[in-house]
């Protein structure tokens, strides 16, 4: 069983490294690493090369010509992950947030769910206990507008941290999802319940990234919090479709 994790990176070269190796210390049998780079100015899309030349049937690297967000970074790391055979496909950011670890506790709950989240939303989950107060309260309010508007049980639909069944992505009408950032977190996990995935979260501690910067901007969370008000219009045909096939 083929089990790809699909990094995006910008600007990552002091955590690739040592993320690369935390990765391949995991009791995982037959783990790959896809890293999708858009042309980081700081050379980690170089590294990245390096690394595959050293182990050509363990690392690809995805090329991209510039920085084109994460959410277009992640169908096409799905797409070509899937083109090499995997069973399994991980999402998660290069930058530490998303324990490493967590991914054998994945591994143990996929035989029986199409798609397992790591949560900061449910017990035993948690964010970095140094961010300040109103980061919280920002972050813990945006996934509670989203959650509301779109109803749904996940209940850390913006995180990022993710396992996907093969078969679970084959089914997602990729081709439709359009949004990126934040939001395309949210667009996947609506879909997801959408196509009545069996979803599993697990609780995860999310921690401020050490090295490096953000590039998420505020633009980004606004842009998130406009189009999810649009995320239902846009998949009425999906929902009518999914309704008729119940039936
Ligand atoms: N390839 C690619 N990776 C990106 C892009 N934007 C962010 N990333 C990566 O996506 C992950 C999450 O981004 P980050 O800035 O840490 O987001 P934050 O944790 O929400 O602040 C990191 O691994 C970034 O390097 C992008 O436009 N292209
Ligand atoms: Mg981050």
């Amino acid at each position: 069983m083929s089990t790809f994790i699909v990094i995006p990176t910008y600007n990552e070269r002091e955590n690739l490294p040592t993320l690369v190796e935390r990765l391949f210390a995991l009791p995982i049998d037959d783990l790959q690493l896809l890293i999708v780079d858009d042309n980081s100015p700081d050379g980690t899309g170089q590294l990245a090369d390096q690394m595959a030349a050293e182990q050509p049937q363990k690392v690809f690297v995805l090329h991209r010509a510039g920085k084109q967000g994460l959410g277009t970074a992640y169908l096409q790391g799905f797409q070509r992950a899937l083109e090499l055979g995997a069973d399994r496909v991980v999402q998660m950011d290069a930058d530490f947030s998303h324990p490493p670890e967590k991914i054998v506790e994945f591994m143990k709950e996929i035989p029986n769910y199409d798609l397992v989240i790591g949560s900061r939303y449910i017990a035993g989950g948690s964010l970095d206990e140094s961010w300040p107060f109103y980061r919280k309260l920002l972050s813990g309010f945006g996934n509670f507008y989203a959650r509301t508007l779109l109803g749904g049980h996940i209940r850390d639909i913006t995180g990022g941290f993710k396992m996907w069944r093969r078969e679970a992505l084959e089914r997602m009408p990729l081709d439709q999802v359009k949004s990126n950032g934040y939001m395309f977190q949210v667009e996947m996990g609506y879909l997801a319940e959408q196509m009545h995935l069996r979803i599993k979260e697990v609780p995860i501690y999310f921690a401020e990234r050490i090295h490096g910067q953000s590039k998420i901007d505020f633009s980004i969370q606004l842009e998130a919090a406009i189009s999810v008000w649009k995320l239902p219009g846009r998949y009425r045909g999906l929902r009518k479709e999914m309704r008729q096939r119940a039936r």
